[in-house]
């Protein structure tokens, strides 16, 4: 049985969403990409908090909003229609590692770092280092036991959030020899003795978010940090991103998409002749595309998300989504640039930044080649 109607509970989250997007969001989203970038947003950051908006996944009893993977994408898309950057930095405080494999007990201790009422902190899920991107088993940070303790060393970059988080999944090898089965993950506040934030990155699209690097010289954790078991950590970030391709990527894309196509609708309305308009069809047929593409992918996200909800194996779903949700979302901005023209490059009707966010998620969560790699793999796999 298919049904496309949300639950009362969809509907109002989503109606929720929408309305602080617009109220709160929306009206910063320019300034948060032409400023230097150096403030980070956190008090946009401690109203989403107030509002249930920033750890949507997070259970109730740890003081997120206990949403599932299809509610949180619902707000997600919301969210991204007002500020894609927004969205992404709220994505990461929702399903990093510690939703996924975490203990009770580790939950119960660490979920008051990102949850507190007051002074929410940030999340961040660091895999990436200078020498591993695409190739995430490659990574060299070390990781060795003395004792009732880890001692974690290495860097990492391109970490979302990296420059400020209140905490990090942190992936390190115990091992080298032993390739991926090395890999383990662990929880490391951003507080610890050792640990060193560098500048964020002054990038091209997604303004409103701050990646950056850290470095880690004889980080001690105690061992309880252990997420998972000692050599776990690759398939633990491999689940992560099959979430994180959904709710960061395909429902970012999606709100970005449909953003660029009502901006794109409003400068048609505001400048052309309204009996004139729908009988201009080199105007009006890029609309319809754009349309159908907002549409498909929006309908590849909610299938995703309900397969994760329900254990359904979704990495393929995930590849898939994630690479056609972020091409049609860089598609779609290109051509609302080119019917905005000039126009597009002003605040009023911001293509210009959206074609620049829209980039980067072909590029973040695992470029679209990997995103294509893991589907096809999963295709040819039956
Ligand atoms: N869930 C659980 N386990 C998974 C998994 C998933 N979604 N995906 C892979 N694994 C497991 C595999 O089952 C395999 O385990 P076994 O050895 O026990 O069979 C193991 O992980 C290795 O998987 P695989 O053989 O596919 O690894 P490869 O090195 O060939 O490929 C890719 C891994 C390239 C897909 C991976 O490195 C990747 O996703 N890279 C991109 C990293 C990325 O997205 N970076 C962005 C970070 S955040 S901006």
């Amino acid at each position: 049985m298919i049904a496309f109607e949300l639950t009362p509970e969809q509907a109002r989250w989503q109606e929720k969403a929408r309305d602080f997007a617009q109220e709160r969001i929306a009206p910063l989203s320019w300034g948060l990409d032409r400023s230097s970038h150096e403030e980070f947003p956190w008090a946009l950051i401690r109203e989403l908090n107030r509002e249930g908006l920033l750890n949507l996944g997070v259970p109730t009893e740890y003081g997120g909003s206990g949403l599932d993977v299809l509610t949180s994408c619902l707000v997600i898309e919301e969210l991204a229609a007002a500020d894609p950057g927004i969205a992404f930095t709220v994505t990461l405080n929702s399903y990093v590692p510690l939703m996924i494999a975490g203990t009770p007990e580790q939950q119960e201790k660490f979920f008051p770092l990102t949850c507190d009422k007051e002074t929410p902190g940030l999340a961040s899920f660091a895999l990436t280092e200078p020498n591993a991107g695409s190739d995430a088993g490659a990574a060299s940070a070390t990781a060795r036991r003395e004792g009732d303790q880890y001692v974690l060393n290495g860097e990492k970059c391109f970490i979302s959030n990296g420059d400020q988080a209140a905490l990090y999944a942190v992936f390190a090898t115990l091992d080298r020899s032993a390739g991926l089965k090395g890999m383990t993950a662990f929880l490391v506040p951003g507080d610890s003795p050792g640990l060193s934030r560098g500048k964020f990155e002054d990038k091209m699209g997604f303004r409103s978010s701050h990646t950056g690097v850290f470095a880690m010289q004889d980080v001690r954790i105690p061992a309880s940090n252990l997420l998972g078991k000692e050599g776990q950590g690759f398939k633990i970030a491999m689940q992560t991103l099959e979430v994180l391709r959904i709710i960061s990527c395909g429902a970012v894309g999606v709100g970005l998409a449909r953003a660029a196509t009502e901006k794109s609708v409003e400068f048609l309305k505001d400048h052309c002749h309204p009996k004139k308009l729908p009988n201009q069809q080199a105007l009006t047929f890029p609309l319809a595309d754009m349309q159908a593409a907002v549409e498909a992918a929006r309908l590849m996200v909610w299938k995703t998300a309900w397969m994760l909800d329900n254990k359904v194996p979704a990495g393929t779903m995930s590849g898939l989504t994630k690479f056609f949700a972020s091409d049609a979302a860089l598609e779609v901005a290109q051509r609302g640039l080119q019917l905005t023209g000039p126009h597009g490059r002003t605040g009023r009707y911001p293509l210009e930044k959206l074609v620049r966010d829209a980039k980067l998620l072909q590029i973040y969560e695992g470029t679209n080649q990997i995103s294509r790699l893991v589907a096809s793999r999963g295709i040819l796999a039956g």
